[in-house]
């Protein structure tokens, strides 16, 4: 698979710009359906997901089970804490590590970690949330790459969230993600806008996600 991967010629897809106040993304489909077919498969073959505590969410102290599966991977001794849980790293699968060279080549940035969202259906979401956390490098994109249903990937200003006197008239960035797409959210755009995957009760298909990280050296322990 990794050799499928290391093939795939980067001037065969372009790269999207879209940007508004605050907001850096880039997107493109590098990954040819034929290949991305192949990935999805044999991630749903091999991948198992976190279990009890770690498949739980916490949001203003109440405990929820996830609405979606999830798993991380990264180099040794990384953690990553979010909405009060702690994850750590489990040493990259090669297929996981075979995506991440992939980025390495497209965009010249070796991640350390990954989490990995399987969304068995369009009933399984991701609430708004911001990837702001201490341990992830700010400096650095977060690149995420999409693998089976195309969803919408939803992006509003924190601007826009405030009580009315203070909220500002910042339009919603709407992203459908695709099979075999790669997205980069650039700084500042984690620190000043939320994302969510909202759910789409009509997509019966499975989808799986794999937001590649950079920790801060503090982190690696
Ligand atoms: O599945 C997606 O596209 C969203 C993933 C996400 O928001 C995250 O990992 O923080």
């Amino acid at each position: 698979m990794a050799e499928c991967l290391e093939k795939i010629d980067l001037n065969s897809f372009t790269w999207r710009k879209i940007r508004e106040i605050d907001l850096d993304l880039e997107y493109a489909v590098p990954i040819p359906k034929p290949i991305a077919n192949t990935l999805l498969k044999e991630l749903e073959e091999t991948l198992c997901y976190f279990t009890g505590d770690l498949a739980q969410i916490k949001v203003f102290g109440k405990v929820y089970p996830l609405p979606r599966q999830q798993v991380a991977f990264g180099d040794p001794g990384i953690t990553y804490t979010y909405s009060g849980i702690t994850v750590p790293a489990l040493p990259w699968p090669p297929l996981v590590l075979s995506l991440r060279d992939f980025l390495y080549k497209l965009k010249g940035i070796k991640y350390d970690f990954v989490l990995v969202n399987k969304y068995k259906n369009g009933n399984d979401h991701m609430g708004e949330h911001r990837d702001n956390e201490p341990d992830l490098d700010p400096n650095f994109p977060i690149a995420s790459v999409s693998l089976g249903a195309e969803r919408p990937f939803v992006l509003k200003h924190r601007d826009a969230r405030k009580p009315k006197p203070f909220r500002k008239a910042i339009p919603k960035v709407t992203v459908i993600l695709g099979h075999g797409s790669v997205l980069l959210m650039n700084p500042p755009t984690n620190e000043k806008w939320y994302h969510s995957l909202p759910t789409r009760k009509k997509i019966l298909g499975a989808r799986i996600n794999l937001t590649f990280r950079k920790m801060c050296v503090k982190n690696v322990r």
